[in-house]
């Protein structure tokens, strides 16, 4: 039976077999203080903002049996999938793969490359690490979105206008509705949210829906299944 989150520019139905969570790149180097994100003069309290809202979020999407995966950005320790474009992108001195606060810079397995313990993935919610900023790139995303008959992705994560608007236009190209929750997501720059946000939204929903972490809960709270139900 369908439900729907109350959302702008309108309300979007879903079902509960057809809706998974992702969550982009809450990761210990964009989200901690002492990380590469802050080490590059950000204000790191701009993204923390969304982490307890996405912590309600992913406990009812897992309360409701959805399927939830989280996305981590990242690099090879020999940094062969990293285009040379990118590493040498801002002109860095402690750029991608260098020592950094928390390990060498994105680079897969190191500390500051991990999920926020407050996120932590729980044992069989797919992690998929990728090295682009859309999730969609050269990863196993879309298979294991059409193996499970996914429709319909909440979309939480940072940052704004990088991983998650990248993410959300390439799963809009490919056919899912996207409902990206507002106090979920986050930037380093006020703007860029504000504006972020309502690009996703303008046109009648040009590349999805927008939300609220409480109103995503409600309806996921609505669409609750049965004690003791399986996925
Ligand atoms: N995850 C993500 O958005 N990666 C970035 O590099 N974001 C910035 O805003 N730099």
């Amino acid at each position: 039976m369908p439900f729907a989150f109350d959302a702008e520019p309108y309300a979007l139905e879903f079902e509960r077999k057809t809706t998974a969570l992702l969550i982009i790149d809450m990761q210990r180097d964009f989200l901690e203080p002492g990380g590469f994100g802050e080490m590059l003069g950000n204000d790191v309290s701009l993204l923390r903002a969304a982490i307890g809202p996405c912590q309600r979020v992913l406990a009812a999407a897992r309360e409701a049996g959805l399927l939830v995966m989280h996305t981590r950005e990242g690099h090879r320790p020999d940094l062969a999938d990293a285009p040379p474009a990118k590493l040498a992108r801002g002109g860095l001195e402690t750029g991608i793969g260098a020592e950094g606060p928390m390990g060498r810079i994105l680079i897969r397995g190191e500390p500051g490359h991990g999920i926020i313990p407050e996120l932590a993935p729980k044992p069989g919610e797919p992690v998929i690490d990728k090295s682009g900023k859309g999730a969609f790139y050269e990863t196993d995303l879309e298979l294991m979105l059409r193996n499970n008959d996914i429709r319909t992705i909440i979309v939480c994560g940072v940052t704004t206008e990088v991983c998650v608007h990248t993410t959300v236009r390439e799963a809009n190209d490919r056919g899912y509705e996207c409902l990206v929750l507002e106090d979920c997501v986050g930037s380093y720059f006020p703007e860029f949210q504000r504006v972020g946000i309502d690009m996703i939204k303008a046109q009648g929903g040009i590349f999805g829906w927008v939300s609220t972490s409480e109103k995503a809960i409600a309806g996921l709270n609505r669409c609750a299944p049965q004690p003791g139900h399986r996925r």
